[in-house]
């Protein structure tokens, strides 16, 4: 028996120093450890020896096990290390690469300008406030001064999902909803989804996003108007920039005022961007009328209050130079990816 486990011991050495892969390894390891392996048989011969020869077998049957383990963890080891070698040796693993990058995400050019118009008046101290883009048409006309017979409520401009409910053609509707809950001093913009009945085109779009801005006060006078919204544009397009003011009409203020901002390019000369004209239309605006703050439970004897609004897609085109509004909502990646 011990002439067999002897054996056992060289031929386990011979099979493993032959062995080229993790395969033989384990075939090896089967062969001679295994359930019905070589050493498991003698062990289960073990009960026909004298009570004298049994320990001294045992021994031997031990040392043998724990030398062909040792082989085989030595013979695995040199084979993870001959594989690592010739992988780096192969060139599979350029260790000089660069790590992969992770993509980062980014902000839709419309909520970073956004962002940056809302920074601007949060810092002048006004608050944000949203409200239902599904809306009673009380809100969005009615309250606004506008009304039965004027254009903007034509159904051919304006999605009705009744005769009174509607979605909204302007934020204007949250600053009443605003003006009826809280008392003056009022200072707010409302930035949000708006819904017109226009084909889709280069410059129009069903859905465009609105940003309106209310002041209420004692004393508010287009002064305030004309000076909040110079600090606004100065903010945005840097300390040169100036507005004007050209008369205009809008049903909910009055007077009302179409601004125009001095062109971000040429600065007032005369460019392309501006077509010539060096000034650029970017806000509505006016003192808010009478009828609509008495429709937001606001005394005009009291108070007065100016209001603007403005488009956030032609504020975004305008900056970077976007000719097409429909880009905005396909989500090119190869457009996203340039702001
Ligand atoms: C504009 C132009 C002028 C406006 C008016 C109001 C409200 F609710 F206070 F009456 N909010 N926004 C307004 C005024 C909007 O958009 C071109």
């Amino acid at each position: 028996m011990k002439e067999q486990l002897e054996k056992i011991r060289s031929d386990a050495a011979a099979a493993l120093a032959a062995a080229a892969d993790a395969e033989a390894v384990e075939a090896a390891r089967v062969a001679f450890l295994g359930k019905k392996g070589q050493l498991t048989a003698v062990l289960r011969g073990m009960g026909a020896l004298s009570p004298e020869q049994r320990p001294v077998v045992g021994q031997l049957a031990n040392e043998i096990r724990a030398f062909v383990e040792g082989e085989i963890e030595k013979k695995k080891a040199e084979l993870a290390e001959k594989a690592r070698a010739k992988k780096l040796a192969s060139g599979v693993i350029d260790v000089t690469m660069p790590g992969r990058r992770n993509k980062a995400g980014r902000l839709h050019p419309l909520n970073k300008v956004l962002e940056e118009v809302t920074s601007i008046f949060t810092g002048m101290g006004f608050t944000v406030a949203e409200g239902p883009e599904v809306e009673l048409d009380y809100y969005n006309f009615e309250a606004l001064n506008t009304p039965a017979d004027h254009p903007a409520r034509d159904s051919q401009d304006t999605f009705y999902i009744t005769d009174k409910i509607l979605l909204r053609t302007q934020t204007s509707s949250v600053q009443i909803r605003a003006m009826e809950k809280s008392k003056p001093p009022i200072r707010m913009i409302a930035p949000g989804r708006v819904f017109r009945s226009d084909t889709a085109d280069a410059t129009h779009s069903p859905v465009f996003h609105q940003i309106e801005g209310l002041v209420v006060d004692k004393g508010i006078t287009m002064a305030n108007l004309k000076g909040t919204l110079e600090t606004f544009v100065k903010a945005l397009y840097g300390p040169d920039a100036r507005i004007r003011l050209r008369p205009h009409h809008f049903p909910f203020t009055e007077p009302s005022a179409e601004v125009d901002a001095s062109c971000f390019v040429c600065g007032g000369k005369g460019c392309g961007v501006c077509k010539g004209e060096g000034w650029i239309e970017i806000l509505g605006a006016g003192m808010v009328h009478p009828n609509v703050l008495r429709a937001g439970g606001i005394d005009p004897e009291e108070y007065s209050g100016f209001a603007f609004g403005l488009g956030l897609e032609r504020l975004v085109m305008i900056k970077y130079g976007v000719d097409d509004l429909r880009l905005f909502y396909e989500n090119d990646l190869r457009f996203l990816k340039q702001f």
